[in-house]
């Protein structure tokens, strides 16, 4: 078996394991990214078979067409008001259940539909569970306006955290800034390790330009590891 073939029987495992957890007539957060598209059409696989009333809030643009394409009643967040339960992928995971998220650039959204839930669990394969978060580029997302300068914060609040010199790099896709589904732009910060994450969001947070980053700290309640061999394990 191939990396990537045991990486996406990994990503089902946890997908198919998290359908499980709905229940009827419950109000849910769809997340975005591939993990999150395998668990948006098991669901919708699930809620044409049995019928299931289900009220649909997504963290994404292309989440809401995927869900809505399906069959699944995707709603705006204000108009159902508080969700039952949140799910969603991660970039990374920590032991705390602390997580980076904003490698498909819809972190705002994410936080946003998450923390407007009772329960947010996280579905991901094994590569995405780390002792200490920091590999992955932490995703920032920061308005257009002054953004360079927003990013020499940033820069400024690194070091006096003692990151160091770490690259600060303007997302792009297609030889263009990326833009979010706000409008913004994302900085991802290269920073090999994070070891207080609190006190980098605190800092992060305080800067003007500074929409939202992607460090997820104490809002994920379980995740839900998949194995190649369609198994999983939760933290
Ligand atoms: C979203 O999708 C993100 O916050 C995270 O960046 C990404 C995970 O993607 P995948 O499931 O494709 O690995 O949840």
């Amino acid at each position: 078996m191939t990396d990537a073939t045991a990486t996406d029987l990994s990503k089902d495992a946890a997908a198919t394991a998290a359908v499980a957890l709905v229940e009827p007539g419950m109000r849910l957060g769809l997340g975005t990214g591939s993990t999150a598209v395998i668990f948006v059409r098991r669901l919708a696989q699930r809620a044409a078979a049995e019928g299931l009333a289900l009220r649909c809030a997504a963290t994404s643009k292309a989440t809401a067409q995927l869900a809505a394409s399906l069959g699944l009643r995707v709603e705006e967040l204000d108009d159902i008001g508080w969700l039952d339960l949140t799910i969603d992928g991660a970039d990374e995971v920590d032991p705390d259940l602390n997580l980076i998220k904003g490698g498909g650039a819809a972190h705002l959204r994410e936080k946003i539909v998450a923390m407007a839930s009772d329960r947010m669990v996280v579905i991901a394969d094994q590569g995405k569970v780390v002792d200490r978060l920091g590999q992955f580029h932490l995703p920032v997302e920061v308005i257009p306006f002054g953004w360079q300068t927003t990013r020499k914060l940033i820069t400024r609040a690194l070091d006096a955290l003692d990151l160091g010199q770490r690259p600060v790099l303007l997302r792009q896709r297609d030889n263009k800034p990326l833009l979010t589904d706000e409008g913004n732009l994302i900085l991802d910060l290269a920073l090999e390790a994070i070891p207080d994450p609190q006190a980098l969001a605190d800092r992060l947070s305080r800067i003007a330009g500074v929409v939202e980053h992607g460090l997820f700290l104490n809002i994920c309640h379980v995740a839900i590891i998949g194995r190649p061999d369609g198994s999983v394990v939760e933290l």
